[in-house]
């Protein structure tokens, strides 16, 4: 399995995000790229991502959310931000929902930092020097790891960073910022791959990969993740009742668990969404690793052998698949679980 990567994904520094109030330090930091590389990297063949310029991200992104994330960080640093509060990120305030807006049409505003929640959606995902490069770079890696699926590899693995599978067609938020693994579902698609299925084994449910084909039936979105309802982020979507709309009616398909699921519970739905997809022509792997019981982010306690499971699940399905990173946070258990999965996917 090639194993496509970019210096520039390490260029993103969330720094701190802001969790309940407080600046706590962040989780998805650039030291993962290199704990998940020095992991797979041995005994695999090593890509460099093709370079790839904004307008790839509109394939799946509004040009609104594309433009403001290629210039938040100048138009900060030009700002009186550094005189006011020293060294910041672009962190929204004030957030135009429905709350807010009372149904009157709003004026786009002129402050960078009231503009940031009109795509931002939490107070987690800030935007600083480098964010915009490593994004770019984490996209270029999905769609060079689907390009090789295209042209006929059976398995491509794409280091993305940062991940995607939060990042829905306008906004961007839950430490990601563009939709890796739905830029490599759709290039598959514009490849001629008919029906192409995403799995997302990441612990947290996938709204923006969601959101980007609620309305499509040729891009099946399949994810197992920690309940919702209990309480875990994206808090209002990934509830077993969402199955998508109009021609992508019965397209989505949610598998929420509860809070201490371990690998038995987990490979159950592992395994009843590779039947669900078994028929597509295709296969995108939102691979977080996020779920595994050392994980900070997540109360469920899959191990490494389950991951190594279904990797062979959903690799047993002989599709050609892109295998995209999305979470994992404990940087010292992180590559191991990575490299199980692909060890998984490959045999
Ligand atoms: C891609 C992915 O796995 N995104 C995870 C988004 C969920 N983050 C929720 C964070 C909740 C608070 N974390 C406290 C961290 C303390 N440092
Ligand atoms: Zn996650």
């Amino acid at each position: 399995t090639p194993v496509v990567w970019s210096p520039d994904t390490r260029r993103h520094e969330p720094r701190h995000e802001v969790w309940v109030g407080v600046p706590t330090p962040g989780t998805e930091v650039a030291a993962r790229v290199d704990a998940i590389l020095d992991a797979v990297g041995p005994g695999r063949e090593l890509v460099e991502a093709d370079p790839y310029a904004a307008e790839a991200l509109h394939a799946v992104h509004d040009r609104g959310l594309v433009e403001f994330l290629r210039t938040a960080a100048a138009r900060w640093a030009d700002g009186p931000y550094e005189e006011l509060v020293g060294q910041s990120r672009v962190v929204p305030y004030v957030f135009p929902t429905p709350a807010l807006l009372s149904g009157m049409p709003p004026t786009p505003p002129t402050a960078l930092h009231g503009l940031a929640g009109q795509f931002g959606y939490d107070t987690m995902t800030l935007v600083g020097p480098g964010t915009w490069e490593a994004a770019l770079a984490a996209a270029g890696c999905a769609l060079t790891a689907a390009r090789l699926v295209a042209d006929g590899a059976p398995t491509a693995y794409a280091l993305s960073r940062p991940p995607g599978h939060h990042a829905t067609p306008t906004g961007y938020g839950g430490s990601c910022y563009v939709n890796n693994a739905a830029l490599a579902a759709q290039s598959l698609r514009d490849a001629g791959h008919a029906r192409v299925a995403v799995v997302d084994v990441d612990a947290h449910h996938g709204n923006g990969t969601q959101a980007i084909f609620w309305e499509r039936a040729d891009v099946r979105y399949g994810s197992l993740h920690v309940d919702p309802a209990a309480g875990w982020f994206p808090h209002v979507f990934g509830h077993a009742g969402e199955t998508g709309d109009g021609d992508g009616a019965g397209a989505t398909r949610n598998l929420p668990l509860a809070e201490g699921t371990g690998d038995a519970a987990w490979l159950e739905a592992v395994h009843a969404l590779a039947e669900w997809v078994a028929d597509c022509d295709a296969l995108v792997v939102s691979l977080g690793v996020d779920a595994a019981a050392d994980d900070p982010e997540s109360p469920l306690e899959v191990t490494a052998a389950g991951y190594h499971r279904a990797g062979r699940i959903l690799g047993g399905l002989g599709l050609p698949s892109v295998l995209v990173q999305e979470g994992g946070y404990h940087l010292p258990s992180l590559g191991g679980l990575v490299t199980a999965y692909l060890e998984g996917h490959e045999a």
